[in-house]
């Protein structure tokens, strides 16, 4: 199947459901016949960037690296979603400029902390509330919206299904499918 290859970059907090609609995006766009792969930021904390904390400086690099698989697997030809927190508004400019105009789709996965909290799906936010993890995102270390992202993705309104068909018919109406 023919598609114009890009990278989603989707970003939020902890919580807001990166993760899970990039998982269900993958299906879909494979069920499609698309080649596509996803690079998920707290699984490649595992392999690749298993040196890296979470000081600015470190999410900084955590970024930057995924950002530059991203840029190989987009010159492989890939429809690649990446889904990390990238909770600064400069390093997700810097990893723009990896790309040229249309290979870079921001994908804002919009909730706010006290929802992503009240998720809490891996019990960090309560942890972070105890002091148990520091610099956590929205608790103790900042988050710093999108400006002008391609997709906002409203968590707190859309299911899980409707986030992912957002992606699609944006993807569908601007040619990349
Ligand atoms: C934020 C943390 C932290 C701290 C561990 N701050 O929701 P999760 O659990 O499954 O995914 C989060 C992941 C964040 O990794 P990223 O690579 O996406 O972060 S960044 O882009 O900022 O580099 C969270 C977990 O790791 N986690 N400690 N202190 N999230």
């Amino acid at each position: 199947n023919r598609h114009k290859s890009a990278v989603l970059w989707f970003t939020g907090l902890s919580g807001s459901g990166k993760s899970t609609i990039s998982v269900e995006l993958e299906k879909e766009l494979f069920q499609l016949g698309i080649h596509v792969y996803r690079l998920d930021g707290d699984n490649l904390r595992h392999g690749l960037n298993a040196n890296l904390g979470f000081s600015p400086a470190d999410r900084k690099e955590n970024i930057r690296r995924i950002g530059e698989v991203a840029r190989l697997m987009v010159d492989a030809g890939l429809l690649t979603l990446a889904a990390t927190i990238s909770p600064f508004r400069e390093d997700r400019e810097q990893i723009r400029k990896l790309f040229d105009e249309g290979e870079f789709i921001e994908v804002f996965v919009k909730a706010r902390v006290e929802v992503c909290k009240a998720r809490d799906p891996k019990g960090l936010y309560r942890k972070a509330e105890m002091g148990k993890i520091k610099n956590f995102t929205g608790i103790d270390a900042p988050y710093e919206e999108p400006k002008s992202p391609e997709i906002v993705i409203d968590t707190e309104k859309l299911t899980i299904t409707e986030s992912v068909q957002v992606i699609l018919d944006y993807l569908k109406q601007n040619g990349y499918l």
